[in-house]
């Protein structure tokens, strides 16, 4: 940011932000950004492409001798993928400015007991608890926000389409669930006196596949991405396990029915196994977002003169953009990636296909600055 001239700053959780001033910088600013963080074992397309392909885009608009009117900036955001404090998006949900969060940040603590607070200073963002309001975006901050992103899916890249225009976000929930037994050893305790906690989350696991299914609908996801067993030894009966279950869908209505379904079976599970429910927790429970169409119609005009195809196309991932989204006109640009691979080692995007989303990026912000 600073080799491009940008001038930078950042906010109290580390959101950084680099801004190219307009001529009428008094006016919101077009937003464009993604994140660089990652889960484990992942990929180094998902949010890399939409933070370095933003400065591209805005070297490509210096070189080309671009005068804009609004400001842009690159903005590239806190904890996107990262749940250590429980919840994702941790920069994009305090700047939308939801207040619950603020209040829970300042209490919240990881598995190991080390609070956000502590974690955020030992990063280097030494904060008074107050300090977490200072990063809710003031009103009209940004006039449109773009995300350039690979598409994580297969869609563009069966197709043979170079750009996926998103008009959509999933809506995505977490939900985190545990149950008690009484454990005990694996050899010594006969199997009609067991209350084995992770068989109920087995049983529990398969009724979450079962529920997404019955939806009837192909949109409808949803996975346990983690399953622990306490004590975790192979001689002993788990005495606690503990669960946390994605589901998304685009109808938010048909996502919360799963929700329910799962909430009764977990309870249904613990009556017949003898356990204790001990926690059902909805972490998030987001509704989707829609783009805007003037966002929409900017970038469909900007793919139309570079002459490139594209695509009309939902993102069932989400993405810092469905935050921005309750603050600002959003619209995201999708290019292939191999195979739809994403969130594993093997996540690509060819430097052909990386260099037409930041031709489109860099058009679409360039137009949206003069209007
Ligand atoms: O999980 C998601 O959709 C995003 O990659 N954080
Ligand atoms: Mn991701
Ligand atoms: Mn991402
Ligand atoms: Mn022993």
């Amino acid at each position: 940011m600073n080799q491009l001239g940008l001038a930078v700053r950042e906010d109290a959780v580390g959101n950084i932000f680099g801004s190219w001033e307009g001529s009428e910088a008094g006016l919101g600013a077009v937003g464009t950004g993604s994140h660089v963080d990652a889960i484990p074992f992942s990929g180094k397309y998902d949010g890399v492409l939409g933070v370095l392909g933003a400065l591209e885009a805005i070297s490509l608009l210096k070189r080309s001798g671009f005068q804009p009117k609004r400001s842009l900036e690159v903005i590239m955001f806190t904890s996107e993928e990262p749940t250590r404090f429980g919840i994702s998006c941790l920069g994009s949900r305090l700047m939308a400015g939801i207040e619950e969060l603020a209040q829970s940040l300042r209490k919240v603590v990881d598995n190991q007991n080390v609070s956000f607070l502590d974690a955020a200073e030992s990063a280097g963002y030494k904060m008074d608890p107050k300090d977490l309001q200072s990063v809710f975006l003031k009103k009209d901050s940004y006039s449109a926000f773009i995300e350039l992103h690979i598409e994580q899916g297969p869609i563009l890249e069966k197709e043979g389409i170079p750009i996926g225009i998103v008009t959509a976000i999933a809506a995505p929930a977490s939900t985190t669930v545990e149950f008690e037994g009484n454990g005990g050893h694996a050899g010594a305790v006969l199997m009609p006196a067991r209350n084995d906690a992770g068989l109920a989350a087995a049983e529990l696991a398969l009724a979450v596949e079962k529920h997404v299914l019955e939806s009837g609908s192909i949109d409808t996801v949803g996975t346990v991405g983690i399953l622990q067993l306490h004590p975790g030894a192979i001689n002993s009966i788990p005495s606690k396990s503990h669960l946390e279950i994605d589901v998304r869908d685009i109808d938010e209505k048909r996502r919360n029915d799963v929700i329910e379904k799962i909430r009764r079976s977990a309870t249904e599970i613990s009556k017949n196994r003898g356990v204790v429910l001990s926690e059902f927790k909805i972490v998030n429970q987001d509704p989707p977002a829609l783009s805007d169409q003037s966002v929409v119609e900017a970038m469909e005009f900007a793919a139309k003169q570079l002459n490139l195809e594209y695509k009309k196309m939902i993102s069932r991932a989400y993405h810092d953009s469905l935050f921005m989204a309750r603050v600002s006109p959003m619209g995201m640009i999708f290019i292939p990636c191999y195979k739809g691979y994403s969130h594993k080692p093997e996540e690509y995007a060819s430097p052909e296909d990386m260099t037409n989303g930041v031709k489109v990026l860099a058009l679409t912000m360039a137009k949206l600055s003069l209007e």
